[in-house]
């Protein structure tokens, strides 16, 4: 089975080329149908950047953001997921059709998020999280006392406890090791190596590298200046290919913003199996 592609649409200012509401909610519903287009079998909708460094949006223009973006999308019959770390957010996105809620803090930031998810039919990822965008790559958030794989193994597991207990079933659950968030490069590629371990948890797993800085570092100019954003997607095409071919565990969804590049990889690795 090769791995579903979540297309990333992110509602952000960096994203709205003018800045107005109304052109910035048509220019995210549109990206969101050519990715669609593209072959993208999901769509993660998000209006907080939750790069490192980032500041946080109040909830009502988080809303304002992405709530007409998921109306729109799960009308088209698209399947939907929100990126949220907010309750609120998560009940409003639910309500317009989101099926999934994909909380990159694993219920840290806001724990209420977890009942809210319960309450309703969507699917819960559960990423791995240690702090805001503004810290979490401060030195104390880059320590794992037994590796990294362990240390996210063990708190992805307290979450998923405590996911359990709001009463999100395990057929509802899909495990994600939040690759860049709070974790250096090398710490990036030893979880990509260490996904078995991840998968071992038995939840489906969703993995996103795109366009990530572990990339931009990986492919830095001589003078150490890292890859630019836009220029890291031959890197990342590889690393598509490579986690299409894995069988044990399978990945159930890569989180991807050049669709039509991963959907070519995967179609590859897909025919060269058969
Ligand atoms: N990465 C980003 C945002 N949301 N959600 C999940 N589940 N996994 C991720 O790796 C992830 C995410 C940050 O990437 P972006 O700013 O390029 O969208």
């Amino acid at each position: 089975m090769s791995p579903l592609l979540m297309g990333v649409v992110n509602v952000t200012p960096d994203s709205f080329s003018d800045g107005g509401r109304f052109l910035a909610t048509d220019a995210a519903i549109a990206h969101g149908r050519a990715l669609v287009a593209q072959g993208a079998d999901l769509l993660d909708i998000g209006g907080e950047s939750t790069r490192p460094g980032a500041t946080r949006p109040v909830v009502a223009e988080e809303l304002a953001r992405v709530i007409p973006v998921i109306e729109a999308l799960a009308g088209d019959g698209v399947t939907v997921s929100v990126d949220t770390m907010r309750a609120e957010v998560a009940a409003a996105a639910v309500a317009a059709g989101a099926a999934i809620v994909n909380d990159v803090s694993g219920g840290l930031a806001d724990p209420r998020i977890l009942a809210v998810t319960a309450d309703s039919e969507a699917r819960y990822v559960c990423m791995h999280w240690r702090a805001h965008a503004t810290e979490m790559q401060a030195a104390p958030h880059l320590e794992y006392a037994g590796g990294v794989v362990a240390g996210v193994l063990e708190e992805l597991g307290a979450r998923l406890d405590a996911a359990r207990a709001a009463g999100l079933d395990d057929d509802r659950l899909i495990v994600d090791p939040g690759l860049g968030f709070s974790k250096t490069a090398e710490q990036n590629w030893e979880l990509l190596r260490g996904l078995d371990r991840i998968g071992s948890l038995g939840l489906p797993v969703l993995v996103g590298a795109s366009r990530k800085g572990f990339l931009g570092a990986l492919l830095a100019a001589p003078d150490g200046t890292p890859r630019p954003v836009g220029e890291r997607e031959s890197a990342h095409t590889a690393l598509v290919a490579v986690l299409a071919a894995r069988t044990s565990p399978p990945i159930w969804a890569l989180r991807v913003h050049d669709v039509g590049a991963a959907r070519d990889a995967v179609l590859a690795v897909g025919r060269m199996e058969r």
